[in-house]
């Protein structure tokens, strides 16, 4: 059978704020993540391992770096092939930006036009997980309805973060709830939710429909979760899609269902101490279906003078000459002096940590320099009182090329 025409849009605007300082000049799906990986790098690697291969990503917030990044790692590599195409907010449709997610693809339906796609693939960019995106899209083509939702099961005690869900036997959904502040539990489960991971597909005539008729909406606050979603639900053509029927090769039963929103700095610290423990709920090393990313050349990480490290993840062109690194993410480029101890920490490019140093409970970003002798993370109070963020789980950010003296 002919493979069915198919656009991905991937929304790419959000301005992550419960991320900051790490998205002060960033968008999120910018944020570094895992050592050389982007945010956007799951996403986009999903829809290119599941073959659809036609992807506008749409930009918007604080895009200068996301643009180099899909530009260096989805658009010059030749492996992968000319298929993404960035693009960021024309005010097409007038002198204004994106007003939510919605109007987002709204402004941007010159490229369905141009494309004439049988289905419209919309996914987020903010997520960690491994999904065959192509499974979704034939439950989504053979049940015939306007458009399909992927779900989740989460605690119900964090369901309150997301689109919640109720369908029914046949994977209808009845209700959806953006955000609700007092989530229903499942029937079979009262402690969990079943939550939108915020990726949908749509056939296109009722993705058009639906966007024209939000668009002349004034109440409307043209926000996908709050406001396109509940306007299928309310016409009986929206299902379902249960992320637990997902199976990507070279995953196993433990970490077939690991989906990770890291849009706060606990969670995303959160992630990167799973990613370093011996037994990972998520497994970057399987090379069945890869994650893609760019790395510029660099040669290997190098340890002299007793230099260690333990349960981590240390890139290329990282050299530690003498101090201690544990249980830490380092991303290309970092150097460890003599009898500096990095712990529990997630330290982004050309991070430079001096000799005696302690960083401890702690995110870097990119070029932030420790002073010898120099502490993050050992005193909150001194912390915030040097203007750094301490989140509430007691995580110590540095922001970009900032300098922390003695
Ligand atoms: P949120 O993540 O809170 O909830 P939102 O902030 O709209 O929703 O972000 C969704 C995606 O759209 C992200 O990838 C973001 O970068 C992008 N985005 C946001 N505004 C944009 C804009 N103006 N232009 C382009 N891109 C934009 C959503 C759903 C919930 C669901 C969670 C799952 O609304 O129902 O449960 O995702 O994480």
């Amino acid at each position: 059978m002919a493979r069915p025409k198919v656009l991905s849009i991937v929304l790419a605007g959000g301005e992550g704020k419960r991320l900051m300082p790490l998205t002060m000049d960033r968008a999120k799906p910018a944020v570094p993540f895992g050592g050389t990986y982007r945010l956007i790098d799951f996403v986009l690697s999903n829809l290119a391992n599941s073959n659809l291969r036609q992807i506008a990503v749409l930009t918007q917030y604080k895009s200068h770096s996301l643009d180099r990044h899909i530009s260096l790692t989805w658009r010059m590599s030749t492996m992968l092939g000319n298929y993404v195409t960035p693009v960021p907010a024309q005010q097409r449709l007038g002198p204004r930006w994106y007003q939510g997610s919605a109007d987002a693809i709204h402004q941007s339906m010159n490229l369905v036009n141009d494309e004439g796609p049988e289905y419209v693939v919309v996914f987020g960019a903010d997520n960690i997980y491994r999904m065959d995106i192509d499974q979704m899209l034939q439950q989504h083509i053979a049940s015939g309805l306007g458009c399909t939702v992927a779900a989740i099961r989460v605690p119900r005690s964090e369901a309150h973060a997301f689109g919640i869900i109720d369908s029914d036997a046949e994977q209808r959904i009845a209700q959806f709830l953006e955000k609700p502040a007092d989530p229903p539990g499942l029937p079979d489960a009262p402690e969990e939710s079943f939550a939108s991971m915020g990726n949908y597909i749509f056939t296109t005539s009722a993705l058009k429909e639906a966007l024209s008729e939000d668009a002349a909406n004034p109440s409307s606050r043209h926000d996908m979760g709050g406001d396109l979603i509940p306007w299928f639900v309310d016409r009986g053509q929206a299902q379902v899609y249960d992320f637990r029927d997902n199976m990507v090769p070279g995953s196993t039963e433990e970490d077939r269902d690991y989906w990770r929103d890291v849009g706060t700095i606990d969670a995303f610290h959160h992630a990167h101490m799973d990613l370093v423990s011996v037994k990972p709920a998520f497994n970057l090393y399987n090379a069945d279906w890869p994650i893609w990313t760019y790395v510029p050349q660099q040669p290997g990480a190098k340890f002299v003078l007793r230099g260690n490290a333990e349960e981590s993840i240390v890139s290329p062109g990282c050299i530690i000459s003498g101090g201690d690194v544990d249980s830490s993410v380092l991303s290309p480029n970092v150097r460890v002096d003599k009898w500096a101890n990095v712990e529990h920490s997630v330290v982004m490019e050309r991070a430079r940590i001096g000799r005696n140093a302690v960083v401890r409970n702690a995110i870097l970003d990119k070029g932030a320099i420790i002073d010898d002798g120099a502490e993050v993370g050992v005193s909150h109070e001194h912390d915030r009182a040097r203007g750094f963020t301490v989140s509430d789980g007691g995580i110590t950010v540095v922001g970009k090329n900032v300098r922390v003296t003695v």
